[in-house]
């Protein structure tokens, strides 16, 4: 009975005590936020470390970008293998392989075609045949056109030769034999020296600086200069 009557004191002693000591705390906690000056601001703080990657949904792949420059072309590659050799052509029996009646029948026709060439525009003398083309020019030019026709220029090795060239000119004309290399030693234009000549008289006399030859109408040779235009008449093998 006692113990009942007096439970409701109890609680209230001990609901005060704790009660005064909380106020004090509120009491304190309430003047320093309400009453205090603000605050400087404080620096800061340190970095902190990378975060995990997120959990969250990929995006979606982008477009293609632009195409790029066109890069160095590369190195040559190996040749590559031989291929097999191909089916023989339809004139295949042509190929050097003529029948010797047909060879000879075309060595024959050749023949008479350089016989009409020569009784018509030039001269054959052994092993030798002359030809014109019937226009004068300075002597480099005269090389240059008989070269031209797989020929040289004519060059008389004897009398019977010279003959020859002078009837085909029926003027005057250059022959193929020069002293440029070395004054007053003619040769012929593979360089050898001469073992037939038939100089003019006085002549050669390199008359005013004279490395080239003229056959004349007479057949005789004269020195003259190589810039002069003269008839040019090529050699032909036979
Ligand atoms: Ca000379
Ligand atoms: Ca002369």
């Amino acid at each position: 009975m006692f113990l009942f009557s007096s439970l409701p004191l109890l609680l209230l002693s001990v609901m005060t005590a704790c009660c005064s000591e909380n106020c004090e705390e509120v009491q304190k906690t309430c003047h320093m936020i309400t009453c205090g000056s603000p605050g400087i601001n404080g620096l800061p703080g340190a970095k902190g470390e990378k975060g995990e990657p997120g959990q969250g949904l990929r995006g979606l792949q982008g477009p293609p970008g632009k195409l790029g420059p066109a890069g160095n072309p590369g190195p040559p590659g190996v040749p590559g293998v031989m291929g097999p050799k191909g089916d023989p052509g339809e004139n295949s029996h042509y190929d050097g392989d003529l029948p010797a009646s047909e060879t000879e029948a075309l060595r024959s026709e050749l023949d008479r075609i350089k016989q009409w060439l020569i009784f018509s525009l030039g001269k054959k003398v052994g092993k030798k045949l002359f030809f014109t083309s019937g226009e004068k020019m300075p002597f480099e030019r005269v090389k240059a056109v008989c070269a031209q026709y797989r020929g040289s220029v004519a060059t008389p090795r004897n009398a019977e030769e010279n003959t020859a060239i002078q009837n085909v000119a029926k003027d005057e004309a250059f022959l193929g034999i020069t002293d440029e290399e070395t004054e007053g030693q003619f040769v012929d234009l593979t360089g050898r020296h001469l073992t037939y000549s038939n100089w003019s008289n006085d002549e050669p006399n390199n008359a005013g600086n004279e490395d080239c030859v003229m056959l004349l109408s007479d057949g005789k040779w004269n020195d003259i200069s190589c810039s002069v235009s003269h008839l040019a008449v090529c050699e032909f093998p036979a």
